[in-house]
């Protein structure tokens, strides 16, 4: 018999940066929906636009930061880094409950889950970008700076991340087909999600499934059934209530 209960949810570009707008609360009754349903969450990066450390005070840190504390105290919670919130810490994780996850992570079920911007190795100006912020040594410098020069900082980084985006084509901003191969080696499928180009399609002798960004009126989500895959959306223009396979997904 396949089973029919999913076992994971998975998120990630949501791009949350405006505390009580639409896309936070379809998070929150997506995550009330769902949370009794699964036996895992998975977020797998840029859930907020932008993170300068676990202290942040602004509004849609400390939203967030209660919506994990809420939601883990009903189903495991594992979040992941994405390039605008790479700065989550042990402090959101031990004062939320959720699991920190590596990117790339490998489940004992042979599906590997990333952010996916590690695999976008033709945007080679990107990836020199991703060492730095990646690089602890770097991150513990910004980290003592104060808040307000963080957040300065952030609006800069997002300033100028729009700025040489716009300039580069397209081909370059997805991941590198051989990458993702060479990294998913031992893996049956892989989710992931940063470029912003939702599918659920074959791959190997699994499937590849990449979430969407929540815009333009519409939320995504990913669900793993066995060892099924399918991809979700619905609107953000009212109450979650239940979503649309995407068709031939
Ligand atoms: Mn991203």
């Amino acid at each position: 018999m396949p089973e029919t209960t999913p076992r994971r949810l998975f998120l990630a570009d949501l791009h949350l940066d405006a505390a009580g707008d639409a896309r936070c609360q379809r998070l929150a009754e997506l995550l009330v929906a769902w949370r009794h349903r699964v036996e895992g969450i998975y977020l797998l990066g840029d859930i907020t636009e932008l993170w300068i450390g676990d202290d942040d005070d602004g509004e849609v840190a400390c939203w967030f930061t209660a919506l994990l504390s809420d939601t883990t105290r009903h189903c495991p919670v594992y979040l992941m880094q994405g390039n605008r919130d790479f700065l989550y810490g042990k402090r959101l994780a031990e004062s939320t409950g959720v699991q920190l996850l590596a990117d790339p992570f490998l489940t004992a079920d042979g599906l590997l889950l990333s952010h996916g911007d590690a695999w976008c190795t033709d945007d080679v100006a990107y990836q020199q970008f991703r060492d730095t912020v990646r690089n602890s040594t770097w991150q513990t410098e910004i980290l003592s700076r104060p808040l307000e020069d963080r957040r300065q900082f952030g609006a800069a980084l997002r300033a100028e991340s729009r700025r040489t985006n716009a300039n580069k084509p397209a081909r370059i901003m997805d991941v590198n087909g051989e990458t993702l191969a060479a990294a998913a080696h031992g893996a049956t499928s892989v989710v992931h999600g940063h470029t912003h180009r939702p599918e659920c399609s074959p791959w190997h002798d699994g499937q590849r499934l990449v979430l969407g960004a929540w815009d333009n009126g519409v939320g995504w989500f990913g669900l793993q059934t066995g060892q099924r895959l399918s991809l979700h959306l619905f609107s953000l223009a009212r109450r979650y209530e239940s979503e649309t396979a995407h068709p031939g997904w």
